[in-house]
């Protein structure tokens, strides 16, 4: 069942009923615009006469995409409030300040960071932002420590994994990232010349690794994981700004393996290398680009590392952990090289190719189904992130 779905012209009367937002701002005066510019949801910025603002969420009853011919519950809020509540509990400087889940009407509230940039839309622009690749490992690292049997005892860990299900947003990950772009689906779509650098994806081993990720992706409920952590899913401050990084859209978090969001985040920094290299940008920011990887991996396990002595279970060795990193990063390898496929094949593509005219549109995409193809095949092999070039 469904509940009504907020517009601009009933959010002021919403924002008043709501006792936990409405001393935030001054509901008497309340400006609104609705921001969505996501693949799934409404999002409006609520600002009062004194300039006093917060962003509220709601999940639609359809994916606003594609519209109500594709339905998806609404509760994908909450389980977006559960990765919100997870971060505020062990990585509060990572997200925006969050305000809380009103279930009924299946809205979450946060702090209106619309002053900031979307890091893809920065990337894109050729911006410099130190700092944001660290902030970032660290942050999964933390939520990876926190919400799994490192952070938890064992009977802890069973009821979090049980309250964690999102079945819904895992199936159109399951189905968009392992099984679609492999496929003859109605949803893939990419530029005809690409068609033979496509269809070869279909040959040799990669649909087999495909098949081992999706795997892993489905079984390991290791950590309440974003599930989602792309580029478009962080925003960075101005350049002036001594802040680094905040993560957002978080519903797509489930317990599953933390390795797809290290992953998420090595294939989304490969379409903006792509994009960098083919607009030839200066050498300065394609070398910062080409390190960016390093930066995640070294601060999410000089972080893990750094929380490892604070283990509910001494069982867990160190060598133990020696051997989880590096499973961990051969696997976010493989994701990484899946997610970047994905957004050149399947639903739901990305402006740092598509953005681009055709003749570079066309290179970036073939070095990018080349590069993550490398990945996904190679990904036992690699030992580390400087094996990961654009190529
Ligand atoms: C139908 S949803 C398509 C994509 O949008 C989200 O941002 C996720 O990346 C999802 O795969
Ligand atoms: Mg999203």
């Amino acid at each position: 069942m469904s509940v009504p779905v907020l517009t601009v012209a009933t959010v002021p009367d919403y924002i008043a009923s709501q006792p936990h937002l409405a001393g935030l701002v001054d509901v008497s005066t309340l400006d609104v615009v609705e921001v969505g510019d996501g693949n799934l949801n409404l999002v409006f910025i609520v600002t009062d006469a004194t300039g006093r603002s917060l962003t509220l969420k709601q999940s639609l009853p359809y994916v606003r995409m594609v519209g109500e011919s594709w339905p998806l519950s609404q509760d994908r809020i909450l389980a977006e409030d559960r990765g919100y509540r997870a971060a505020v509990q062990f990585s509060p400087g990572s997200i925006p300040e969050y305000f809380g889940l009103d279930e009924p009407a299946r809205t979450i509230a946060m702090q209106d960071l619309s002053a900031w940039t979307v890091w893809r839309r920065a990337l894109n622009d050729g911006r410099v932002h130190d700092g944001v690749a660290t902030e970032l490992g660290r942050y999964v690292a933390r939520i990876g420590f926190g919400t799994s049997a490192f952070g938890l005892d064992s009977a802890a860990l069973k009821i979090a994994q049980d309250n964690a299900a999102n079945p819904e947003l895992c199936k159109i990950t399951e189905d968009l990232i392992f099984t679609h772009p492999f496929t003859d689906h109605p949803d893939n779509a990419w530029d005809a010349a690409l068609t033979p650098d496509v269809l070869s994806l279909r040959e040799g081993g990669l649909v087999d690794e495909a098949a081992e990720l999706k795997y892993i992706f489905m079984t390991r409920a290791e950590a309440l994981i974003h599930g989602d952590l792309h580029t478009g899913s962080v925003f960075v401050p101005d350049e002036s700004s001594e802040e680094t990084a905040r993560v957002f859209d978080i519903e797509f978090a489930f317990y599953g393996p933390v390795a797809f969001d290290v992953g998420s985040l090595f294939g989304n920094i490969l379409l903006a290398e792509a994009r960098a290299a083919v607009l030839e940008r200066p050498a300065e920011f394609r070398l910062w680009l080409a390190g960016l990887r390093g930066e995640v991996w070294t601060a999410f396990e000089t972080e893990l590392r750094a929380l490892w002595p604070n283990r509910v279970d001494p069982a867990f060795t160190d060598q133990f952990l020696d051997r989880w990193l590096a499973q961990t990063f051969s696997d976010a390898v493989g994701f990484g090289g899946l997610k970047a496929i994905r957004r050149i094949v399947g639903l739901a593509k990305a402006s740092d190719i598509q953005t681009l005219d055709e003749a570079p549109r066309l290179e970036a995409a073939q070095a990018v189904l080349r590069t993550a193809r490398s990945w996904v095949e190679g990904r036992r092999g690699f030992t580390g992130t400087d094996d990961l070039r654009l190529s």
